[in-house]
């Protein structure tokens, strides 16, 4: 399978607030150097660098204003005097207005963050494009022939949706690639996200689409980040009614419930009959995730992979969460492994 990489991964790394205290991001970059390592170990296939595709292409999924403010925050932090990441400190909650783009920085950063685990640094912008350039070019591979493709890409991109960013999420880059597969003539894209955490970016970008049907499987967002969004009722709206499917699932969830859910998502995305498949390829349903609450072992991924291949389309693999950096490699490689029938 290729693989799809850039070293601009390493310029972001950044803090998150974290039970009240600023700590490192769990989102760092070991994490894909160790993917990377693991790739070239199995000697999974040819490693390629991305191209540049530019706003235009984020912009299909994204707001205008919301690319600009991306690109700009730094600038716009850095010319108050600031050296500290940038992040967030108020939120337009409820009855707040969100209809107005603040001037302030201050206010923008709230204005476009769901959290505080998306702090913006001097190298994010520079990142977070070329992480959306892996999946775009993951995605012009299948448009050229290729059956698999993986880019891996960081920052992730799930929760970002069309104007927020959260949960070290920037540009939601499955949904950039699953938008340029429909630009490129495909008719329908299915979008399946196995991330622990519910991919409620994409959710909201496709939710009254029906030419991209949106599956999560997911800790019940009861207890879960991203907590007010993925539940088992949230099926579309209007033209996208039916095409959206959550899949809550319990803390302690091991491979036989999660593989039943999977197996029964999968079935509902080859009767819907994609032209491709993009995964949101998580794997922070590990056992030992430290932020997570499943417990799959590695061994289960492979299974993730092969019961994936079963849907029998092309597929890109987008790379999202997984926090334990010693399995992440093995863990992230066996879904593809999987897929390619272990070879
Ligand atoms: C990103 B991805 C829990 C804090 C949660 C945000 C988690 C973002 C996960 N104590 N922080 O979906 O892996
Ligand atoms: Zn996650």
């Amino acid at each position: 399978m290729l693989t799809i990489y850039s070293n601009a991964h390493r310029l972001h790394h950044a803090t998150e607030l974290k039970d009240g205290v600023l700590k490192p991001c769990f989102e760092m970059p070991s994490r894909a150097d160790t993917i990377l390592a693991r790739v070239q170990a199995v000697g999974l296939g040819e490693v390629i660098a991305p191209r540049e595709f530019g706003s235009a292409s984020y912009a299909r999924v994204h707001s205008e204003r919301y690319v600009r403010f991306l690109e700009q925050a730094w600038s716009e932090w850095q010319a108050l005097g600031r050296q500290h990441d940038a992040l967030p400190l108020i939120w337009p909650v409820r009855d707040l207005r969100s209809d107005i783009e603040p001037v302030h920085i201050d206010g923008k950063l709230g204005f476009y963050a769901m959290d505080a685990g998306v702090a913006i640094t001097a190298g994010t912008w520079q990142a977070v494009k070329t992480s959306a350039d892996l999946a775009l070019t993951g995605m012009a591979a299948l448009a050229q022939g290729e059956y698999s493709a993986f880019a891996l890409c960081r920052p992730p991109g799930h929760h970002a949706a069309a104007e927020y960013m959260g949960g070290y999420c920037y540009l939601n880059n499955a949904a950039i690639a699953a938008q340029a597969c429909l630009d490129g003539g495909a008719r329908r894209v299915a979008v399946l996200d196995v991330d622990y955490h519910h991919g409620n970016g994409t959710q909201s970008i496709f939710y009254d689409r029906a030419d991209v049907m949106f599956t999560s499987l997911h800790g019940d967002p009861r207890h879960s980040y991203p907590y007010f969004l993925g539940h088992r009722d949230e099926t579309g709206a209007g033209a996208g009614l039916g095409f959206n499917h959550n899949y809550p699932l319990p803390h302690g969830t091991g491979w036989d419930g999660y593989g039943a859910a999977l197996s029964h998502a999968c079935d509902a995305i080859a009767t819907y009959a994609p032209d491709a498949v993009v995964i949101s390829l998580g794997v922070d349903t590990f056992k030992d995730d430290p932020i997570s609450h499943f417990r799959l072992e590695s061994e289960d991924f492979l299974k993730i992979g092969q019961t994936i291949a079963g849907i029998g389309r092309p597929t890109l693999f987008v790379m999202e969460g997984g926090y334990m950096v010693d399995d992440i490699g093995v863990n992230a490689v066996n879904v593809l492994r999987g897929f390619e029938g272990q070879r």
